[in-house]
């Protein structure tokens, strides 16, 4: 009988993907906001833009960032360790943080004798242009555990590790609390053994600010991306955190030219021919971009204009322009060397000016802008939150890739899970939401609708069929059975635990009592005393005259806050 290895892996594969398809729901991305959260209640327009998140029993509300450089999570107390030559007062503070985490009002918040023993990641990284405290942070932090809910849909709240900052640990202006997204990532882990999401995948945008028309929130994927806000081709590079890549996140770009894209339609390069400019992404850093020096002068003399300072407010180093002067009105494309581009609309890099006053207000100042770009020297150029206006990014952690594409400026949203390749979960997809596996060819389709590219084959006597039917039921029938096994305790896995969660994870989040053990080697203490002012290298060019001064009242023209008040996310019964 030739033909039967042929028919049986037919009716073989039919039958599992049905069987694998069965009854096993894929587990759906969760996505969580980034938009403006009013952070106290008695102040109007005391607004910052973040993810909510409600931390302790009872839930207190604070807003946090997403910082892929840090695998534990930062969060801060009354002890906010504000830098006073950027924060000038203690109210300016907590809002900037994005309110305060009290700890002793919590009855969850467990201590512990250091972040390590409360399951925090022993690693954390030291890389050059990085801010200065962060290998400080680990030895220096006031540790515990704590339950925190995000978003509508996460209805079970999570137990992580949480650090609290005893020192000025990060530069005055990338504020609020800080969520670790790195590649252990605490979090993420939680999240994954929760069952909450299926895959260490994280996807940002950032929305759309300060314009009159068409502001738009930004959002936080968990577990896939949102394919809606998405455009065109993607990039896809691996994940790179060695020192010799020298980009704390990972995730460094090459841009081999910066079109300046006029609006008579004439574009102009500014990078010098043949050269190439490296980028490192920090969606959490407060500009569009940070790049040499020469670069940013180079854009602004091919736009002809003057700046009138250096600004001092929420985009803190940005370059500030008269409003009613001559504005550069055009876009600006980054020519990524993987052949993608990303066009970053004016709105988006020239923005009003906005601060937050001494009374907790945030002001926009739409008789100022500021050009969200700064002359850096010797360290990494970086890509910042104005970049991810533009550009979507996702970051697998799984794989160990990072994946842009132009974004899409929607409200509309199309969560797509993604799964690890080769994992169990990936046939689980086919109702609900949609499920992509990456390197997937067209063999998943096959499994999906049962076996649409049926196998040529010569026609069969019945006789054989016969034969195939009576040999076939009794070895599939036990197959069958054995998959049914197979794959209950898989879909049932699935929901604790993937490949990569560390071992022991689980059992950590479980008990609380830690069993890390110390790298030694890794969280080193910086030799002698931190630096008094982190913020030193980044204001290096600063000239004395430019640095921080008070702001004078009648500098702040009020307008009204553009962020709607979020009254769920501080309501206390999600
Ligand atoms: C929350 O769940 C509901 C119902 O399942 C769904 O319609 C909605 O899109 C989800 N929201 C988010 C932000 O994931
Ligand atoms: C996170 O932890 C991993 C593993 O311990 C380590 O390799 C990495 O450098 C740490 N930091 C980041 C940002 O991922
Ligand atoms: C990731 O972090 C856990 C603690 O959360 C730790 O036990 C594990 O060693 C880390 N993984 C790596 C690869 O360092
Ligand atoms: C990225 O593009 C490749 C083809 O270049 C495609 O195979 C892959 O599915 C895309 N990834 C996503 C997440 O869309
Ligand atoms: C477009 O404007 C730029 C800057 O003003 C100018 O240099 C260029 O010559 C103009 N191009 C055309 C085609 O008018
Ligand atoms: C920009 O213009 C100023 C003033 O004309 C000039 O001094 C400077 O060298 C120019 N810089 C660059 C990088 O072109
Ligand atoms: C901007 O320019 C206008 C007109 O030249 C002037 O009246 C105004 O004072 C300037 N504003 C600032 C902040 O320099
Ligand atoms: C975990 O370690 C990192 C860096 O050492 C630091 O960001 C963080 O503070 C620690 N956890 C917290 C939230 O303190």
């Amino acid at each position: 009988m030739p033909h039967m290895p042929i028919t049986s892996t037919f009716v073989f594969t039919t039958w599992i993907g049905r069987v694998l398809s069965a009854g096993c729901d894929p587990v759906p991305p969760l996505a969580l906001p980034i938009t403006d959260i009013k952070i106290s209640s008695s102040i109007a327009n005391s607004f910052m833009r973040g993810i909510p998140v409600n931390i302790g029993t009872p839930p207190q509300s604070i807003v946090v960032l997403p910082w892929p450089d840090l695998n534990n999570t930062s969060i801060y107390d009354e002890q906010s360790n504000c830098d006073s030559s950027i924060i000038w007062n203690d109210q300016i503070c907590e809002i900037r943080r994005g309110g305060y985490f009290l700890e002793t009002e919590s009855t969850t918040f467990t201590m512990s004798a250091d972040l390590i023993a409360a399951g925090g990641t022993p690693n954390e990284l030291n890389t050059p242009g990085i801010e200065l405290g962060v290998s400080k942070l680990l030895s220096t932090s006031l540790a515990g555990t704590e339950t925190l809910t995000t978003g509508p849909n996460i209805t079970k709240a999570l137990t992580i590790p949480i650090g609290i900052p005893r020192l000025r640990w990060d530069n005055g202006y990338t504020m609020l609390h800080a969520m670790g997204m790195g590649s252990n990532s605490t979090f993420l882990h939680a999240l994954v053994a929760a069952g909450q999401i299926s895959s260490r995948v994280w996807s940002i945008w950032w929305g759309r600010m300060w314009t009159e028309t068409n502001a738009m929130d930004g959002s936080l994927v968990l577990g896939g991306y949102d394919k809606e806000k998405v455009t065109g081709r993607n990039v896809t590079l691996p994940l790179d955190y060695t020192p010799q890549s020298g980009c704390w996140t990972g995730m460094k770009v090459t841009v081999s030219n910066l079109m300046i894209n006029f609006r008579n339609g004439t574009d102009v390069g500014i990078l010098p021919r043949n050269s190439a400019l490296q980028f490192c992404i920090v969606p959490q850093r407060q500009l569009l971009m940070e790049a040499p020096n020469s670069i940013v002068d180079t854009f602004q003399n091919a736009t002809k204009m003057t700046s009138i300072g250096t600004s001092f407010g929420l985009h803190w180093n940005s370059r500030l322009f008269n409003a009613s002067s001559n504005i550069f009105d055009g876009d600006v494309t980054f020519v990524l060397n993987d052949g993608l581009d990303i066009r970053v609309s004016n709105s988006q890099f020239f923005v009003p000016f906005v601060d937050v006053d001494r009374g907790g207000v945030r002001n926009v100042d739409r008789t100022k802008k500021e050009l969200v770009m700064f002359g850096v020297g010797e360290e990494l150029a970086t890509l910042g939150r104005y970049f991810l206006t533009a550009a979507y990014l996702m970051v697998n952690h799984d794989e160990r890739t990072f994946t842009m594409w132009q974004a899409n400026p929607t409200t509309k949203s199309s969560l797509v899970a993604v799964q690890r390749e080769g994992s169990q979960t990936r046939d689980c997809g086919s109702s609900g939401g949609s499920v992509d596996t990456f390197g997937e060819g067209s063999d998943r389709n096959t499994n999906r609708d049962g076996g649409s590219p049926v196998p040529e084959s010569a026609p069969l006597s019945t006789s054989m069929i016969a034969g195939i039917a009576v040999g076939g039921v009794v070895v599939l029938a036990s197959i069958i059975a054995a998959i049914f096994i197979i794959r209950r305790r898989k879909c049932r896995n699935m929901a604790t635990k993937t490949e990569a969660t560390p071992p022991g994870y689980d059992q950590v989040m479980a008990s609380g009592d830690g069993f890390f053990i110390v790298d030694q080697n890794s969280p080193q203490e910086i030799a002698g005393s931190f630096p008094g002012n982190p913020n030193k290298r980044k204001s290096v060019e600063l000239r004395a005259e430019q640095r921080p001064q008070e702001l004078h009242g009648s500098l702040h023209t009020y307008l009204p806050g553009r962020g709607p008040f979020v009254s769920k996310w501080v309501s206390t019964t999600w």
